[in-house]
């Protein structure tokens, strides 16, 4: 019999409502679950939300002060969801409490912050994860398969690509995502994250960066009411900017590839596009998440007459997580990779090993963000400060 951990789950918005899907259906898809998290309490300030949001979500019970829910007997894990101005203090909280945690990406608001959060899981001996989870999409996990196992050789061009497009009407109001007191930062700590995160997993270490940042809008309404999410509706006053709305980037790594990086929110008719591509010396390999269970790969060993790019349906059984999901050719969803997170987290909490993306990744990832800020207003080359 498995055994059972309760979860606290902070923030009951787009990101808790992800992860309330995830530990709904993860027990009842992966049957060799060794720890079975249970959904003890949604933790949120508003008491009439989030009471409404733990009932209609599964949750058993809510709780309205983080400081109560992480001293709570019956939970083993916090899972923060909110934006990144209190993942430092609820996280180090919660592992000083000896709680494990489960937190959004990316890891903090800066460099310093990211480390204490390291320091805390380490110090204390928990479990830290953080969900960068386009890790744990299956055609991913095969672009690391195939990269490490030699199949496209020696890796010279990481070319990543990160577009959306849904603030570029100049009327959209000051969401919190815009805020750099909340957010850290704006395209570059939203979506640049991933990529970097996503390089990382599948290049090697940054060791150079150099890069631009651009806010298009400068000014926009503020919030009308309190709803701040990604469809908010706004008022008559204006409120400043503060975070990039676009940022470019190119780096080094450290094993002498080179990489090129574009995340934006002005890309027009691009929702959530999430790509990249990586050139090696025997092959290459493409991925779009628009397209996210095909993988594109050319390897130079196929016959002359019939090389070029193939697309591989990453849907067998053989790819990670697949088998616990529907017959060959059955398409899964982004809310799956939340799901595997849960997954790889709950094996990590039973084996007592902290899965990648650890918090050590988390901080290498803020290391790379923070040294993107510092180049793009000395306009210098800068080395991430691992
Ligand atoms: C909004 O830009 C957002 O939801 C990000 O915060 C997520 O990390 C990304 O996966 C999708 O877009």
């Amino acid at each position: 019999m498995a055994k059972k951990m309760g979860v606290g789950l902070v923030g009951y918005k787009f990101m808790g409502k992800s992860h309330s899907n995830a530990y709904r259906q993860v027990g009842h898809f992966f049957p060799d679950m060794p720890i079975i998290p249970e959904m003890t309490a949604l933790c949120g300030r508003d008491e009439v939300n989030v009471k409404q949001a733990a009932s209609d979500m599964g949750w058993k019970g809510y709780e309205t002060d983080w400081k109560k829910l992480v001293t709570r007997k019956d939970i083993g894990l916090i899972d923060v969801s909110t934006p990144g101005d209190s993942h430092a203090s609820i996280a180090i909280a919660a592992a000083g409490e000896g709680k494990h945690v489960f937190c959004e990406k990316p890891l903090a608001n800066t460099l310093t912050e990211a480390r204490a959060m390291a320091e805390a899981v380490k110090k204390n001996g928990v479990v830290g994860m953080v969900n960068f989870n386009y890790r744990r999409v299956p055609a991913v996990q095969l672009a690391k398969r195939l990269i490490q196992d030699g199949r496209i050789g020696k890796i010279y061009h990481w070319r990543a690509v990160y577009l959306q497009d849904w603030i570029m009407d100049p009327n959209f109001p000051l969401v919190w995502r815009l805020q750099k007191d909340i957010a850290g930062a704006g395209t570059l700590g939203d979506l640049g994250a991933h990529s970097i995160d996503l390089a990382r997993m599948l290049v090697g270490e940054i060791a150079e960066v150099t890069g631009m940042t651009e806010t298009f809008i400068k000014k926009r309404p503020l919030l009308a009411g309190t709803t701040g999410g990604l469809g908010a509706a706004a008022s008559a006053e204006m409120g400043e900017v503060t975070v990039d709305d676009a940022a470019l980037f190119m780096t080094r790594f450290a094993n002498g590839a080179v990489g090129t990086f574009e995340a934006t929110r002005f890309a027009n008719g691009r929702r959530n596009y999430n790509s990249f591509e990586i050139n090696g010396s025997k092959g290459s390999i493409v991925f779009n998440l628009e397209r996210m269970n095909e993988l594109q790969v050319l390897f130079n060993d196929d016959a002359a007459d019939v090389q070029g790019f193939r697309t591989i349906l990453v849907t067998e059984g053989v790819h990670p997580y697949m088998s616990a999901w529907w017959p060959a050719g059955h398409i899964i969803g982004w809310e799956h990779t939340f799901t595997h997170g849960v997954y790889d987290l709950m094996n990590g909490i039973d084996k007592g090993v902290s899965p990648e993306p650890t918090f050590e990744d988390g901080v290498r990832c803020q290391a790379v963000l923070d040294a993107i800020e510092k180049s793009a207003s000395s306009k210098q080359w800068v080395n991430p400060e691992y």
